[in-house]
């Protein structure tokens, strides 16, 4: 059964479709963000007009299928009238043999058409037009994921962030996919099709948004109990901001200043309580069996685009991760009330 908001949504994909034949711009994308009928670079538009094709021409078989079928069994033949005692010789008239060979002929021209567009499709997005300036290493983990921007000329530009990427918008990015522990998959809809993430092995693609905007990505290949939790955002940026961004994300964390005791236990708190797995870079903090915080409020989710930033969930969170992402890896800590509220003070520092 559908339920209502099951609707909705199948109603939100259809109007994306229709707002996107008519040329609408990339706020139909915030309406139904894992729609992939509509897309908003290079590398999605080839794969999404091959879709289209596909369907327009599977629907326009069914047709002429289910109309010359309907025709067959209603068309009626003539037979000469019978007269009893007289024998009717078996004829078979050769008419109709011409028709099979011709509707061989065409089906067999049709599909080799098609593998050949697909094959073509395939090998026009396997590498973008240009080369990219940008790499992004992405981990998937049990369930985020780790996100390191390189820089091949200064290993000082690099740093680590979690499940929310920024591009700049107007050229490709490359990413670079590994995994720490399943099979996961790297899917941005709007931005092109699935890469998988395979343990023990370094698959490439590239991902390049023509319009500045947000687009969701999902977790595509089932990977375990929060799955469905493992989304990320990519935020396509105009290139200052890009680069502003990037600066901003190199900063190591500021130490909270002598007045500020509840801040400054917070963040002992948090070297002691989260550090093990917790890294804020500037700061004795440096696990890495969770995302990188240094920079935890310049994101506008947590946990995998599971919940929004915000001081009531990030609370939440903290408090009961198991509450709302059960089996994940990060445990209930049992905090005190007090031992909370100075962590959380501590976290709003962290910009
Ligand atoms: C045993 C390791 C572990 C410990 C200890 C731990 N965490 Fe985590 N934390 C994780 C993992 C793993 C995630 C990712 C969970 C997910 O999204 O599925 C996470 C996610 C988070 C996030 C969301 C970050 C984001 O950008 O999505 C915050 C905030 C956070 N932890 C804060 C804390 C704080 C504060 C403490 C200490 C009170 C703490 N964690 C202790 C492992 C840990
Ligand atoms: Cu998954």
């Amino acid at each position: 059964m559908m339920g209502g908001g099951e609707r909705v949504r199948w109603r939100g994909a259809f109007l994306a479709a229709g707002v996107g034949v008519l040329g609408g711009t990339a706020g139909a994308a915030a309406q139904t963000p894992m729609s992939y009928l509509r897309s908003f670079g290079p590398k999605g538009e080839v794969t999404v007009t091959l879709m289209w094709g596909l369907l327009a021409l599977s629907i326009g078989v069914v047709v002429i299928i289910s109309i010359l079928v309907l025709f067959g069994a209603l068309r009626r033949r003539s037979f000469p009238a019978f007269r009893p005692g007289e024998v009717l010789p078996v004829t078979r008239s050769p008419g109709g043999l011409g028709w099979i060979y011709f509707g061989i002929a065409l089906t067999t021209t049709i599909l080799i058409g098609l593998t050949v567009w697909t094959v073509a499709v395939m090998a026009a997005i396997e590498e973008p037009a240009e080369e990219p300036r940008f790499t992004i290493e992405i981990t998937g983990q049990q369930w985020w994921w780790e996100a390191r921007y390189l820089d091949r000329e200064n290993p000082f530009r690099e740093f680590e962030t979690a499940n929310e990427l920024h591009i700049p918008v107007g050229e490709p990015v490359r990413i670079k996919l590994r995994t720490k522990d399943v099979i996961h998959s790297f899917w941005v809809p709007a931005l092109g099709g699935k890469t998988d993430l395979i343990p023990g092995q370094v698959n490439t693609t590239w991902l390049q948004a023509d319009h500045a905007g947000v687009y969701r990505g999902q977790c595509g290949e089932y990977c375990g109990a929060q799955h469905a939790k493992m989304a990320l955002k990519v935020f396509a940026d105009e290139p200052s901001q890009f680069a502003a961004w990037w600066n901003g994300q190199l900063k190591p964390a500021e130490t909270p200043p002598e007045g500020q005791t509840v801040v400054r236990s917070g963040a002992e708190r948090f070297r002691l309580r989260c550090g093990a797995c917790h890294a804020v870079r500037g700061t004795l903090a440096g696990g890495d069996l969770g995302p990188d915080l240094t920079h935890l409020m310049s994101r506008t989710s947590i946990a995998a685009v599971t919940l929004p930033n915000t001081v009531g969930d990030l609370s939440g969170w903290i408090a009961d991760p198991q509450h709302i992402k059960p089996k994940s890896k990060m445990p209930k800590l049992e905090l005190s009330g007090p031992e909370l509220a100075a962590i959380r003070s501590y976290l709003l520092t962290l910009e």
